[in-house]
């Protein structure tokens, strides 16, 4: 009787630990991708989960299938081994059937691929570079007096990276001119570097394009929620790497373009006042 219960009571010891994972008492482990807010990163997400679940099946299947021989047929039951060689049926079963899994993988994920690599046509479009340890942005326009472009470069404090204060919520991943672009506006990103290979990378749009010098990489986002999102630098690019992180401010589009005009007016006025110090 004893010798029953013990494994009855470790199953019930895995199933209360796992309904408190799903109570939320674990809430605070967040080992998940994020499934992010363009269409993109939940399709990604999606297909990640599938993956998952198909994995999960397949590793339970034969896991369970291997401990239960390993159990019914051990030699301390007298199990005695099989004699047979080669059967054709089974051999071509296990062949057709992981094809017709891999297949059934392949279709979303590479019309998710295409989806990626497609860069149709935006209503805004950004020119990332990436330097040793900052980004500049700038926004494309039909004449160059209307471009808008600025560096974004992180704004925690020396002394809260030194230890002398205490960490502030958004440490080492707040800068001081966070890139703004419109929600449910298709924006495109044409993403070099100026210096060594770096890395724009926001978890959120499902977004991570390698910036290479001498390289123009395109991606896309139609961001469906306004909101503050945060990334990095993904490639290891020198001393400062950690130090460059990525902020996107989303907004309204009518927002947006009352930012986009007071940029321009700030550029213009500058320009200008070049132009004056030069004619004098
Ligand atoms: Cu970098």
């Amino acid at each position: 009787m004893l010798k029953r219960l013990r494994p009855l009571s470790l199953l019930a010891a895995v199933f209360s630990a796992l309904s408190l994972a799903s109570s939320g008492a674990l809430a605070g482990w967040e080992t998940n991708m994020t499934r992010g807010v363009t269409e993109i990163s939940h399709e990604i997400y999606n297909l990640h989960m599938m993956m998952l679940y198909i994995v999960t099946v397949i590793g339970v299947l034969v896991f369970g299938v291997m401990f239960w021989a390993m159990f019914k047929f051990r030699k301390s039951k007298g199990a005695k081994p099989a004699t047979w060689h080669e059967n054709t049926r089974l051999e071509v079963l296990w062949t057709v059937i992981p094809l017709f899994i891999l297949i059934g993988m392949a279709i979303p994920a590479t019309m998710t691929l295409a989806k990626i690599y497609d860069t149709p046509d935006a209503d805004v479009t950004v020119k990332i570079d990436g330097y040793q340890w900052r980004w500049q942005y700038t926004y494309l326009a039909d004449s160059p007096d209307d471009e808008v472009s600025f560096f974004s470069a992180l704004s925690t404090p020396r002394f809260e990276i030194r230890g002398e204060a205490e960490k502030s919520e958004w440490y080492l991943l707040d800068v001081d001119n966070p890139l703004v672009i419109p929600a449910n506006t298709p924006v495109k990103f044409l993403i070099t570097a100026n210096d060594v290979i770096h890395s724009w990378w926001v978890p959120d749009f499902g977004i991570k394009k390698d910036a290479v010098p001498g390289i123009i990489n395109e991606s896309h986002t139609t961001v469906l929620e306004t909101g503050t999102y945060r990334g990095m630098c993904a490639e290891l690019c020198g001393r400062d790497h950690a130090y460059m992180p990525i902020v996107v401010e989303v907004v309204e589009p009518d927002e947006f373009e009352q930012w986009l005009a007071e940029q321009r007016g700030d550029t213009a006025a500058a320009g200008s006042e070049t132009l004056n110090t030069a004619g004098q």
